[in-house]
């Protein structure tokens, strides 16, 4: 019998997966609660250890390191709806390495007029987002959670994503444009591409090798989303923020191991590798 099952194969094949209900009612209106008491920062302007730092002028307004607004983002750091799924897919499962790590995590509000131009793609062949596939292993570089806090349907802004892409050897002819000029466009919508719609709760799971942006919204009101960015311990984060010792101390150990998969290592430290410290 097959270790894999019809996800895996949808995955390897598309380059996503849509976990329906993939959080509950009680941690989504939790979210939503969270999201309603942010306050209005400007461009790069701090909120505790957040930061604002929209990605680009046109998508919408992103909070960054959003794990350090609250009690309902720390849950997410290792919610069983993906966790283990993610540890298969780019936790470098099985070997020396092994075990997870969070690259990058912010809260994106889109409102009217809002896009995320096409971007990535298996072309890139870059290691840090790349698909990959060896002795019977995924070995993904970066798996993405966008988990949608309000239903996403036309006119909702909603994720823009090729399928199959991840594997692409060729570059979609959107990307002879640079992304400069594309994002100053109303829209992008091209052809071989879907628009992603979910329901408040689920999740879609792609990896960053995956084309993928934003259509634009057209429907008034908020679409809200929280994107985790997962990948190896051996990776390091996007941007260089830094968790605070408090939140750190207050996680459990299996979150605090995706926050910090590696120990830091002072003048004085006891003994030799962690991963060795059962022997
Ligand atoms: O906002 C979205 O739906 C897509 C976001 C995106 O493309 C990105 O963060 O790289």
């Amino acid at each position: 019998m097959s270790e894999f099952d019809l996800q895996d194969f949808l995955f390897d094949l598309r380059g996503y997966l849509i976990l329906e209900k993939a959080i509950d009612q009680t941690l989504l209106a939790e979210l939503n609660g969270a999201f309603d008491t942010f306050p209005d920062l400007q461009f790069g302007e701090w909120w505790g250890n957040t930061q604002r730092l929209d990605n680009n002028g046109h998508a919408g307004l992103e909070l960054q390191n959003v794990v350090e607004a609250g009690k309902p983002f720390e849950t997410l750091i290792d919610h069983p709806s993906w966790v283990d799924r993610l540890q298969r897919y780019c936790g470098e499962d099985g070997s020396w390495v092994e075990g997870l790590y969070i690259d990058e995590c912010f809260a994106s509000v889109r409102r009217s007029g809002g896009y995320f131009p096409l971007h990535s793609g298996g072309q890139d062949g870059v290691i840090r987002n790349q698909y990959g596939f060896a002795n019977g292993k995924f070995h993904c570089g970066q798996v993405n959670i966008l988990l949608a806090l309000t239903d996403i349907g036309p006119g909702d802004g909603g994720t823009r994503i090729v399928p199959g892409s991840h594997k692409s050897n060729i570059a979609h002819p959107v990307f002879s444009q640079p992304f400069a000029e594309r994002v100053k466009a109303e829209d992008e919508v091209v052809e071989g591409s879907i628009e992603v719609n979910m329901k408040a709760g689920d999740a879609l799971m792609f990896v960053d090798a995956l084309s993928h942006g934003a259509t634009k919204r057209t429907n008034a009101g908020d679409r809200r989303v929280v994107i985790y960015r997962y990948g190896p311990i051996w990776g390091n984060t996007r941007y260089g923020y830094d968790y605070s010792p408090e939140l750190l101390a207050r996680v459990t150990p299996a979150q605090r191991k995706i926050l910090q998969p590696i120990t830091r290592r002072a003048p004085g430290t006891a003994r030799g590798l962690d991963r060795h410290a059962a022997e």
